[in-house]
């Protein structure tokens, strides 16, 4: 491992002279100190609103949000800046291309998704289908926490137009294999689309590589601010769309009849972006950076087998799914002990985890549960951490 979690945890303002063991990184991360510095310092020295204004403070904040879209396209391997759209978050990505290839859908169409998507990819393709007529189709998983893709020809068919699929689990943390399915799509002439919340936070991407048509993800996930995202497309794709949201800055012209749009990526982007929190994310990505995304998969793969070993020992405590390939996640469930009263008691240890249905009904239901606890990590973690944690486990456990 080429870096220390607890020197990393200085960078961070919320563990100074605190015990947090924070265990809740699949939901959100927090924030070393360079990225609070670069969203204050572009309110507190640049702020103007991007591409509009014709001053050197307009420019200088134009600069600093377009600098962060080429880090942004460096990060994710994208052939331009030009394919990255910055937008709210995952949501919004997959929002805007459920509106907007949705909209392209016919009765007799069909849309893949799976068992193990998070609300985010569930949600706006049933709406898709609902307003076009078009089928919602699900890869189902197996006991494993894996996708079932034993029998393709089930799933990807001729009608098949679009596949929308997780990169990592944030459930179960598997991840999954998504060249291999972006073949199966494209060659039943479909668009794969990639949900890459976890995936982008935790894992080298290289969109080329991994041969999807889109990729989208958050910012707060991989240190950044909340309120900023991206969606990837492949030019051509991007190019040939529609619009989701019309406003400032997407049009070319407008007149009180019609309108033409701007080039992309800005046709996707109506109103103010969040500028600041762009830069912010440039500055999430520098750090990240620094540290190596190979690093960083090597360390919580680390970290995983650690806790899984430790977990393990636990009785009455079961662990769901066990993907030969899985990221830093662990959903479980403790017989007797209801994941709330779980994460209640953690909590007077200063302990933080998730506990619910982590916005993956369709999973729960799959798995039999309507709620797991669940750990994740990231840089600042170690296994001192893991340790607490089984602790503070086993004191609750004795106590039920
Ligand atoms: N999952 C979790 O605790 P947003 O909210 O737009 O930043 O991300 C949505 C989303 C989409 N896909 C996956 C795989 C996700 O994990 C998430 C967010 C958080 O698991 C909050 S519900």
């Amino acid at each position: 491992m080429s870096f220390l979690p607890i020197e990393i945890k200085k960078d961070f303002p919320i563990f100074s002279g605190s015990d947090l063991i924070y265990l809740d990184n699949a939901a959100t991360t927090q924030k070393p100190q360079s990225v609070l510095d670069e969203v204050d310092s572009l309110y507190s020295e640049a702020n103007a609103n991007v591409h509009r204004a014709l001053y050197s403070l307009g420019s200088e904040a134009t600069e600093r949000f377009e600098n962060s879209r080429k880090k942004v396209a460096k990060y994710i391997g994208a052939n331009s800046e030009k394919e990255i759209v910055f937008t709210s978050g995952t949501t919004e990505s997959i929002n805007l291309l459920a509106r907007s290839i949705g909209n392209t859908l016919k009765p007799g169409d069909e849309i893949l998704i799976s068992e193990m998507e998070h609300h985010s990819n569930i949600v706006p393709w049933q709406m898709t289908a609902q307003r076009t007529g078009a089928t919602l189709k699900y890869l189902s998983i197996k006991e494993t926490g894996e996708l079932d893709i034993s029998n393709p020809e089930k799933y990807f068919t001729s009608n098949t137009k679009i596949v929308s699929l997780t990169h990592m689990s944030n459930v179960l943390g598997t991840i999954n294999p998504i060249k291999k399915l972006s073949e199966k799509a494209h060659q039943v002439g479909a668009i794969m689309i990639v949900d890459g919340a976890q995936g982008a936070s935790h894992l080298p991407v290289d969109v080329n590589e991994l041969g999807c048509d889109f990729y989208a993800f958050s910012g707060h996930k991989m240190l950044g601010p909340t309120g900023i995202g991206v969606l990837w497309g492949k030019t051509e794709h991007l190019e040939e769309m529609d619009p989701f949201m019309g406003g400032g800055e997407m049009i070319n012209t407008v007149t009180m009849e019609s309108s033409t749009w701007n080039d992309i990526p800005y046709k996707f982007e109506a109103g103010t972006p969040n500028f600041a929190q762009a830069v912010g994310l440039g500055a999430a990505i520098d750090y990240l950076q620094n540290i190596g995304m190979n690093n960083i998969a090597t360390h919580e793969q680390m970290l995983i087998k650690y806790a899984l070993g430790k977990l393990n020992q636990i009785d009455g405590l079961r662990i769901h799914g066990s993907a030969k390939d899985r990221g830093g996640v662990i959903s479980f469930n403790m017989d007797g002990i209801h994941p709330h009263d779980l994460a209640q008691f953690l909590n007077e240890d200063n302990i933080a985890i998730r506990v619910g249905h982590h916005c993956a009904q369709p999973l729960l239901k799959a798995l039999g549960e309507t709620a797991t606890a669940r750990m994740s990590f990231y840089i600042y973690n170690d296994e001192s951490d893991v340790d607490k944690f089984c602790e503070s486990l086993k004191t609750i456990k004795n106590y039920f």
